[in-house]
């Protein structure tokens, strides 16, 4: 194998590793489509602009299988290996990290993201990494890279975890980036764009979409959810907004952005000016929010639909209030019912996330939340099992909890939302997780399979590539033969 002039290796490599999709989950493999790493993209960026040289490679949405990707990483030989680690990438993570370790013992190995920050102490005492970052990543990994390239002293750089010579792991303070703006913005130079491909439902050019997070962080705390980022909010200005959208309109031809930021309606005040800036720029394009349903209000869906605003997906979670109050959600069924009218209102298309299996959730409340979906005038809706994800508040409790489940087999773990998903089967007591299947599948069914929503499908599917029609297929089966298949025990 050619390997690279010492002149020419990257400072860091960082990386996303291969998909476990074709392997493992054939079933679901062509609906799956990658979207950008911002979180990568964003700590290349920040290592660009101090002088580092990097090189980044998204071994997922390249499709690079494992076998390729080692290869690819030996001949590259960076300076330092990066990689980012959620839960449903944990096991292809290991199984590449394994044999980087055994081929380039001696490069230093770096892991961010929620899942490698939970399990920290697993990384490292096990070989498979020297350095776990924690939260905001750009900051600290300049300042790692320079110890590491320096053999200077870690202690030094906050936000990580490493081991000492005595083999026992010191966490170094926080470290929260509080000033967004002072950051560079993501170098999509070094993405291959045409890779990530929105979904065709929600936008007509679905290669000319990118995502966007705005701002960082979350108050709420659902017991579900792991966001990594902290409570603590904290946002970009309207005025950098604008100008990252104007720059991938520009650059990129982009003609819609999905803003992915957890709480993207939470400062009212941004929200308009961003809105306000993109009227007065003229730029014209489509854009999708997600809400959560106490921040809507209606002058800013007017705005926002002046703005270019189409879509805006609202966590419902549940239809009963006892069960958003188990799950932390912190809002009622009469608030999402509010903000779902409004969105109406103003003409912007809502979509309603819903969770099935939550703590305390019997058949019938089960059914209560598919009533609810059904009961609002949704341009979509997910009714998808909850999963206990490592970081999460319902993690800590399960595990401790139900001593049959193993906490380290992340094997489980897939990396879609979509129906046919295969995930760790946790379910209430007293509500099995195949009745909760067959409850999904009759919500799916009774949901989609409305006139109106038939038509709905039938007119956005004329956006759809042949390679769309045949997921859509695919899935309109899966779910068919699962509730049909169940009928009989589940009225
Ligand atoms: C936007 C988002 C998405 C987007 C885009 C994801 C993407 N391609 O980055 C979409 C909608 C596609 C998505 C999909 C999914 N997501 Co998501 N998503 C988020 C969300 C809301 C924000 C992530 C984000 O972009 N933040 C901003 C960027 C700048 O930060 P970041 O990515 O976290 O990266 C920073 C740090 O983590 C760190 N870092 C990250 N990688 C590395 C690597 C190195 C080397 C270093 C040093 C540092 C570092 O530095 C980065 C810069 O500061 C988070 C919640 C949250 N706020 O964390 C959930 C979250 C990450 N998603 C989650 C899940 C479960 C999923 C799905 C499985 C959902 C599903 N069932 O479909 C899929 C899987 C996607 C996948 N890649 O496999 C979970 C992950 C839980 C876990 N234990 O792993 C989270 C935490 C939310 C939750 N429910 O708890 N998601
Ligand atoms: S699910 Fe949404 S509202 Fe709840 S804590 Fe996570 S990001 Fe916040």
């Amino acid at each position: 194998m050619e390997l690279m002039h010492s002149e020419d290796r990257p400072d860091v490599l960082l990386i996303a590793a291969p998909s476990t999709m074709e392997s493992r989950f054939k079933s679901t493999t062509s609906l799956y489509k990658p979207t950008e790493p911002l979180g990568l993209l964003y700590i290349a960026a920040n290592l660009l602009k101090h002088g580092y040289s990097v090189r980044f490679i998204d071994f997922n949405a390249e499709g690079i299988a494992l076998p390729e990707a080692i290869s690819l990483i030996e001949k590259i030989q960076p300076k330092i290996l990066g990689i980012s680690c959620l839960t449903q990438e944990a096991y292809m993570v290991e199984e590449l990290l394994k044999q980087v370790r055994h081929t380039l013992p001696q490069t230093p190995v770096v892991m961010g993201n929620v899942h490698s920050s939970y399990f920290f102490d697993y990384y490292l005492k096990n070989n498979l990494s020297d350095y776990v970052v924690h939260g905001d990543g750009e900051e600290t990994m300049v300042a790692l890279t320079e110890v590491i390239l320096s053999k200077g002293d870690p202690k030094t750089v906050n936000g990580i975890s490493y081991l000492d010579s005595e083999g026992g792991s010191v966490t170094t303070p926080p470290n929260i980036i509080n000033d967004l703006d002072a950051l560079p913005p993501p170098a999509w130079e070094l993405a291959k764009i045409e890779k990530y491909k929105a979904s065709f439902y929600y936008n007509f050019q679905p290669d000319r979409t990118r995502i966007m997070i705005s701002s960082r962080g979350c108050p709420i705390g659902c017991t579900f959810c792991t966001i990594h980022d902290g409570k603590k909010v904290r946002f970009h200005s309207a005025e950098r907004v604008v100008a990252e959208i104007q720059h991938l309109v520009d650059t990129y031809g982009t003609t819609h952005i999905n803003f992915q930021d957890p709480m993207f309606l939470t400062r009212p005040s941004r929200v308009r000016d961003i809105c306000n800036g993109l009227i007065d720029k003229g730029i014209k394009i489509g854009w999708a929010c997600e809400a959560h349903v106490n921040y809507a209000r209606e002058d800013l869906f007017e705005i926002m639909k002046k703005a270019g605003c189409h879509t805006v997906f609202f966590g419902l979670e549940c239809g009963d209030d006892a069960l958003l109050k188990n799950i932390g959600k912190r809002t009622t069924v009469e608030q999402g019912k509010k903000a779902i009218h409004m969105a109406r209102k103003y003409g912007l298309k809502p979509v309603g996330f819903f969770l099935l299996g939550v703590p305390g959730e019997t058949e019938a409340l089960s059914q209560k939340t598919i009533d609810f979906g059904l009961s609002l005038p949704l341009d979509m809706a997910f009714f998808s099992i909850t999963v206990p994800l490592p970081g999460s508040q319902m993690f800590k409790e399960f595990v401790e909890n139900d001593k049959r489940f193993d906490p380290y087999n992340w094997n489980g773990f897939s990396n879609t939302g979509y129906f046919g998903d295969k995930n760790p089967e946790w379910s209430p007591p007293g509500l099995p997780y195949e009745k909760l299947k067959v409850i999904q599948a009759n919500g799916m069914r009774r949901f989609h399979l409305r006139p109106k929503m038939i038509l709905r499908h039938l007119w956005t599917l004329r956006r759809a590539t042949l390679h769309d029609f045949k997921a859509v297929l695919m899935t309109t089966w899966m779910t068919l033969k699962e509730s049909f298949a169940s009928r009989p025990t589940s009225s």
